[in-house]
């Protein structure tokens, strides 16, 4: 049967109906079935070593398109489709988007996994499978409302596979579910992200927004991630959720080894654990539980052999994301973990008299990282500049004892979904112009250079991405309601709310671009300012700077003197669907942290790839790019790392001296609490913001907003050079080879994993 004469039987049989007379909700689940039967035919990648990706975020946006991608089926079934009178982007709309991550960490987990079974190697992720995921953003009166991601259908990419576990949460017993989802690589096997869940949960806990009883555990706990961990009680349901991950998890992949016939004491020659952030930590305890009180092994053979197989990748030196939790809090949650961390830590503390390198401090904190330092046999950092700031100050003292554990590995992101999938006219342009060799190996995009005298590819890329502008104006219209004009720049900021991000400083720029605007100053190109970020819900200014954004975007956008100059939106509900239409057209890249405070970013990658220029601070992955494609190609500003750490050190950075000292910030930060903005915004919300710049500015707005506002006024002035801009288009693309997630998953398999 050829694949049309498949889909007609599945429609037949779910619905009565052929292709073309099924709606496009049916068509999705059509096409769900036919895709899920044609991934089960795939081959498993099987190996004598496999690597679990632990994680308590994979952000895996939709699927359809992507699997149908790796299945090398998109072109067919769309054609099909079409020639049923229906449209494949029609029907992905049909698909929900699970929310099972914040941001980057999540989805480059979701990228890992493609580029682990393109690669073919055996590679399993291990998660949990949230039914609200992380939560949906609604707008309403300015301020962002989180309600339930309502995800999970009955038709969906999960598979109950009828494995169960029992977890002990000390004399409190639950069993868990585990649920596959199949992950099918670019042209190659199959592997699986393996999603747990509680058996006993219950949906109907969550009554009002994303509020529930938070100490309900057999009922909350795969409800949300990350629930508001402002009190006691989310703290505890947090650890109660990671340890229901790694519990499982040592459960499934023990069960796995056992399975294969491989003895438990050649654990690290069989098996890979990569602990993604602190979060999966506990995995090391849990594990050597298991061994010595199960499996027969002393506490040193279990210490070793554990050690030898868990490797951990840090993404952020900020210290409130660096877990330290009570041990009373862990004590509480599974006290029969306590006694084999706090012989973890006694082994430290016998060899190691540096307080700072300690496991159990002081105040009877466990610090997770020092756990996978200590325990685990490599770390690393996840973009050049992150790795030797954890080497030189972050975590020097763990490298002045294990300097050999060390390694760098700067992200990545899978060309498949976001080239491939978000990009088809970009794509199929590059498969015309120099060959197709690109989507296996990225660096052949490197070809474009040759061409970039020729009119024609310049102009060809120039028109992609109007191409898509105009897409995603129609999509703005539709969702948001605000006409945009494609003819604009676009200058996007798209990414988790934080003030080190410092979404805060754009909002700046932008007050300070519509008071010139009002002041007679207009720019000769229009300008289109777009955002997109979700909040945490307990993150009090985070949200109020999404308030200014939206109470500015009212401002601006109903002004009739300036609208037809500059435009503000805030996109509802930002997730990785919304990035597939927005990063395609893109022209600006904002990119704009606080030097030293963004590990990696991903979203900068997307953005090259896709031709945006990247607006940056010498940070993260942003310092490899610049080095990739040239000064002249990219926009950096802003104050460097070591002068930002240098502040950090002698605690002499004032805000208060920036906003005194230049009337441009003055006149910016003021309007935040204007008679012009209070009459649309909410007092309090503004003023707290307000406040925070000129008393605090933990994460250094003022510092760099006046050299922001100049590279950026000159990042404008140059878009005006048609011709110059173009050219920088085409260096982005053909540069951004390096940052395939396969370059990272094949230098993690060589340096750390090391699968066959
Ligand atoms: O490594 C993935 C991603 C990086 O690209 C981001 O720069 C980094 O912020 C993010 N880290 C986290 C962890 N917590 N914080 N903050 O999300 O990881």
């Amino acid at each position: 049967m050829n694949l049309e004469q498949t889909l007609n039987e599945i429609t037949g049989k779910m619905y009565g109906k052929n292709i073309g007379a099924c709606t496009d909700a049916q068509l999705y689940t059509g096409v769900l079935q036919l895709t899920k039967e044609k991934m089960a035919e795939t081959p498993a990648i099987t190996g004598d070593k496999k690597v679990y990706y632990i994680s308590m975020e994979f952000l895996i946006g939709k699927l359809l398109s992507n699997n149908l991608i790796n299945l090398g089926i998109y072109e067919e079934l769309s054609d099909i489709l079409k020639k049923n009178g229906k449209n494949l982007a029609d029907i992905e709309e049909a698909e929900p988007e699970p929310s099972l991550g914040n941001g980057g960490l999540g989805r480059l987990a979701a990228c890992f996994l493609d580029s682990i079974a393109t690669l073919g190697l055996p590679g399993d992720g291990i998660g949990l499978n949230y039914h609200f995921g992380l939560f949906k953003q609604v707008f309403k009166d300015h301020l962002q409302n989180a309600e339930k991601n309502d995800w999970i259908q009955k038709d969906s990419w999960l598979n109950n596979t009828g494995t169960k576990f029992e977890v002990a949460f000390g004399d409190r017993k639950v069993t868990s579910v585990l649920y596959d989802i199949d992950v099918v690589g670019y042209e190659n096997g199959l592997n699986k992200l393996h999603l747990f869940d509680i058996e006993t949960v219950d949906e109907s806990l969550v009554k009002k927004g994303i509020t529930f009883d938070k100490e309900a555990i057999e009922k909350n706990l795969t409800l949300f991630l990350y629930p508001d961990d402002s009190d006691e009680a989310g703290n505890l349901l947090r650890i109660y959720q990671e340890y229901f991950m790694v519990c499982n998890g040592a459960q499934l992949i023990l069960k796995e080894v056992k399975e294969k016939g491989y003895d438990l004491h050649t654990l690290p020659e069989h098996v890979a654990i990569q602990i993604n952030d602190t979060h999966p930590t506990m995995v090391i305890p849990e594990l050597i539980r298991i061994l010595t009180t199960e499996e027969g092994f002393t506490m040193d053979e279990a210490i070793d052999v554990v050690s030898r197989t868990c490797a951990y990748t840090n993404h952020t030196i900020l210290a409130e994301a660096l877990e330290k939790w009570p041990l009373a809090y862990i004590e509480k949650v599974v006290p029969q973990l306590v006694p084999i961390i706090k012989e973890l830590s006694n082994r430290v503390a016998k060899k190691y008299k540096d307080e700072k390198v300690q496991i159990i401090d002081k105040d009877k904190r466990v610090h997770m990282a020092h756990i996978d330092i200590h325990y685990g046999y490599s770390v690393n950092g996840v973009a050049a500049i992150h790795t030797e700031i954890l080497k030189q100050s972050e975590l020097n003292h763990f490298y002045k004892i294990y300097p050999e554990k060390f390694n760098n590995k700067t992200n990545g992101i899978t060309f498949r979904r976001w080239l491939l999938s978000c990009n088809h006219e970009l794509a199929a342009f590059l498969t015309q112009t120099i060959g197709d060799g690109y989507k296996k190996d990225a660096e052949e995009l490197q070809k474009l250079l040759e061409h970039k005298d020729d009119q024609a590819v310049l102009d060809a890329i120039y028109d992609i991405k109007k191409t898509k502008k105009t897409e995603l104006v129609s999509y703005i219209k539709e969702k948001e309601g605000v006409e945009l004009n494609p003819d604009s720049i676009f200058d996007i900021q798209v990414k988790r709310l934080h003030e080190y991000k410092r979404q805060q400083m754009n909002a700046l720029y932008i007050i300070h671009k519509y008071l010139e605007i009002k002041g007679g100053k207009k720019p000769s190109t229009p300008l289109t300012f777009i955002f997109g970020a979700k909040a945490a819900p307990a993150y009090v200014i985070a949200q109020d700077i999404i308030h200014l954004l939206l109470v500015m975007s009212d401002i601006i956008n109903n002004d009739p003197e300036v609208s037809p100059y500059m435009k503000l939106v805030m996109v509802e509900n930002y997730n990785v669907s919304y990035a597939e239409k927005l990063i395609p057209a893109c022209d600006i890249s904002e990119q704009i942290s606080l030097a030293s405070k963004e590990a990696s970013g991903t979203g900068n990658m997307k953005f090259m790839l896709n031709g945006a220029v990247t607006l940056g601070t010498s940070d993260g992955a942003n310092v490899e790019i610049h080095e990739l494609v040239g000064d002249d190609n990219i926009y950096i500003f802003g104050q460097d790392s070591d002068t930002v750490i240098k502040h950090y050190e002698k605690a002499d950075y004032v805000s208060k001296d920036y906003y005194k000292k230049s009337p441009v910030i003055k006149e910016a930060v003021d309007f935040i609490v204007s008679k012009e903005v209070l009459k649309v915004g909410k007092k309090e919300n503004l003023e707290r913001l307000y406040n925070e710049l000129l008393n605090k500015d933990w994460f250094m707005t003022l510092l760099d907003l006046e050299d922001y506002i100049k590279v950026k006024d000159q990042a404008f002035a140059d878009y005006e050079d048609q011709q110059k801009w173009k050219k920088m288009m085409l260096v982005n693309i053909a540069k951004a080879g390096f940052f395939s997630s396969d370059r990272t998953i094949a230098e993690y398999n060589r340096d750390i994993w090391k699968l066959k």
